[in-house]
């Protein structure tokens, strides 16, 4: 429950405890008088009540003592944050949009990603902006969260200091498919983040030798969807919802048929230009996992959400091997 993924996510954990502390102390020294006073005070040990016509001393210390302690709580919380907040030396700024019902981001040379990478140690500015309607960005493991809000620009400042994947959410009702706005924070070495910033690899994990990779064998459409249909891996595309954007019976919706996908190659457009790819391992985990990366030509971009964070590596890799056509 601890476990930050920053210096300023554990003064977040310490603030939390020391004002759970204070109203742990109070919750039971106040129920603890009351106690005493209803056993003390009641009508038979105490058959004639006392009037009591204030006490200025008294009245002094409670308005003091609490005054204090939450000036205290005050400055906890706002010592940390002010300086957070006021830092202007930053290593790189990444736009973050915000958009039903996803996030993207843009790095200072122009490559965008569903997921954010940013490279460990550094700091780096979030420029928020929202496409749309309210949403809220919320990284968990830095105890972070900024309203993301429709005509207006937030920033966020963070230190990630861990290496490792962090959830991103949403925190802000903003539509049906709010739920899906999950992606994931993921912390590489500074090598590798300006080696994936300079390249045309999706993600830095494509940076690891491939293993040998499985293609599509070109097949006729109908017997490709009655394959799919029949496959013991189908239900998958029920369970993520797939098949409320996608057919498994040859006409378009709002994203291509899985039809299309039995010729082995699709023409897609990647930084504005179209191009033919071939439907391989590769090409649809980043499908998957970076659906903006490339765009379906006729589709619309930031319309398939991302199953980062959605999906086990099992069910990723069973739903790659039931879309490349293997048993
Ligand atoms: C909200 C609608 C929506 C959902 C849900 C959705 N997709 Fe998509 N998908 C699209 C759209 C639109 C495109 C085309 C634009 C693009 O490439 O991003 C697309 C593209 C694709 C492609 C590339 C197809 C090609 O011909 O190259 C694959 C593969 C794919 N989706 C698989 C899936 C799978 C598997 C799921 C379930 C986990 C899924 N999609 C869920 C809308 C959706
Ligand atoms: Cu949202």
């Amino acid at each position: 429950m601890f476990e930050g993924a920053s210096y300023y996510a554990d003064k977040v954990d310490t603030t939390m405890l020391i004002i759970v502390g204070i109203s742990v102390f109070f919750l039971i020294g106040i129920v603890a008088a009351m106690i005493y006073f209803v056993v003390r005070y009641n009508h038979k040990r105490n058959p004639v009540a006392t009037q009591i016509k204030g006490n200025n001393l008294l009245e002094a210390i409670w308005i003091i003592i609490p005054l204090f302690i939450v000036l205290g709580m005050f400055w906890l919380g706002w010592k940390d944050f002010s300086r957070l907040r006021k830092i202007t030396d930053y290593a790189m700024t990444i736009e973050v949009t915000g958009r039903m019902w996803k996030w993207d981001f843009k790095y200072p040379n122009g490559k965008m990603s569903d997921t954010l990478y940013v490279p460990v140690g550094k700091t780096i500015k979030l420029e928020m902006r929202s496409a749309d309607v309210n949403h809220a960005f919320f990284i968990p493991a830095l105890r972070m969260k900024e309203d993301v809000i429709a005509s207006r620009n937030t920033y966020m400042i963070i230190e990630p200091q861990k290496l490792g994947e962090f959830d991103i959410a949403c925190a802000e009702y903003c539509g049906l498919n709010h739920a899906y706005m999950y992606t994931k924070l993921i912390v590489v070495p500074e090598d590798v983040f300006e080696a994936w910033l300079a390249g045309d690899e999706v993600s830095p994990e494509d940076k690891l030798p491939a293993p040998a990779i499985a293609k599509i064998e070109p097949k006729n459409e109908n017997e490709y969807l009655k394959y799919i249909r029949n496959h013991k891996n189908f239900e998958l595309l029920v369970k993520y919802a797939c098949v409320s954007c996608h057919t498994v019976d040859g006409s378009a919706h709002i994203g291509p048929s899985f039809a299309k996908l039995a010729s082995g190659k699709t023409e897609v457009i990647r930084d504005g230009k179209k191009i033919t790819v071939e439907i391989d391992e590769k090409y649809l985990r980043t499908a998957l996992l970076e659906p903006d990366y490339e765009i379906v030509a006729g589709y619309s971009p930031y319309t398939m959400p991302t199953l980062r964070g959605r999906i086990s590596e099992n069910d990723l890799k069973a739903m790659i091997e039931l879309l490349l056509g293997k048993n």
